[in-house]
């Protein structure tokens, strides 16, 4: 199996649509043994439920907006599962009123935090992890990011700002990692009703959109997104660093 013996933390679970979810199935379909971070203790029993029916998964709390708790995190999943061959960072945030507004409104506030949790997160726990040395020999690192990073899509605005930041923390790790057989990739998926989509204005007119004008004519899937983030976890892709791999049905290369 392509995930044979190999331990994978999905970091961001939130319930059985997120992104986070179909990259867990996938892993664990693909043989590896698969840990979970969850923001917020109160979602304990929740995350629990959900997770059960992978065997031997365990989830752990992070706050991705804390080194501290980062640190907690990685530390503890170290001292009771040993080293890491892959971490997904599944995380992202911004405030609703900046998603609803015109970009031109966000606030300071807002488009610190947007890239602190989008972006930032990311670096912090790709430098925690090598401090901690909580990664194997030849492990793989992944984000998830989106389309909206590189072209306008109503009401993604701060996130599409985040999303570029991202991407482009995704090229300097995979530099610095480079030199320790360590890469560094994202998976720039296309719209999904997740949790993240919810309540999200004409969300269901892009769905529209793209099963109209993607070379494949449909939605894409948490599982097929996951699959892809399989593919950069294992061996088939020891070649390939520091690159945005698009899982949107080909939906980014048509120009109208
Ligand atoms: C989000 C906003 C606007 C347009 C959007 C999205 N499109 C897609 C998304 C077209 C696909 C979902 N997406 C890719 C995201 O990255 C979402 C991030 C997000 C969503 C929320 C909603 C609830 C909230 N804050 C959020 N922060 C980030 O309070």
């Amino acid at each position: 199996m392509l995930l044979e013996n190999k331990t994978i933390l999905i970091m961001g679970i939130r319930n059985k649509w997120s992104i986070a979810w179909g990259a867990a199935r996938s892993a664990a379909e693909n043989g590896a043994k698969v840990l979970f971070t969850f923001m917020g203790e109160d979602n304990r029993e929740k995350i629990e439920e959900l997770i059960s029916e992978i065997p031997n998964a365990k989830a752990y709390t992070c706050d991705a907006s804390s080194d501290e708790s980062i640190k907690q995190a990685l530390t503890k999943i170290k001292e009771e599962n040993g080293k890491l061959d892959g971490i997904l960072h599944s995380i992202a945030h911004a405030n609703t009123e900046d998603l609803r507004n015109d970009f031109i409104t966000t606030s300071r506030e807002g488009f610190s935090h947007a890239n602190d949790i989008s972006a930032y997160s990311f670096v912090a726990v790709a430098r925690i992890a090598d401090e901690l040395e909580v990664l194997n020999e030849g492990a793989s690192l992944v984000s998830l990011t989106y389309y909206g990073s590189t072209k306008v899509l109503p009401g993604y605005n701060v996130m599409g700002v985040a999303k570029a930041a991202l991407e482009t923390s995704v090229r300097y790790l995979a530099d610095n990692l480079g030199k320790k057989n360590i890469r560094v990739n994202a998976v720039s998926a296309g719209p999904i009703k997740t949790l993240s989509a919810k309540g999200i204005k004409d969300f269901g007119s892009i769905l529209n959109v793209v099963e109209e004008k993607a070379p494949l004519r449909r939605n894409v899937t948490t599982e097929e997104v996951g699959d892809v983030v399989s593919f950069l976890f294992s061996k088939m892709s020891s070649a390939v660093t520091g690159q945005i791999l698009y899982a949107d049905n080909g939906y980014n290369i048509m120009g109208i």
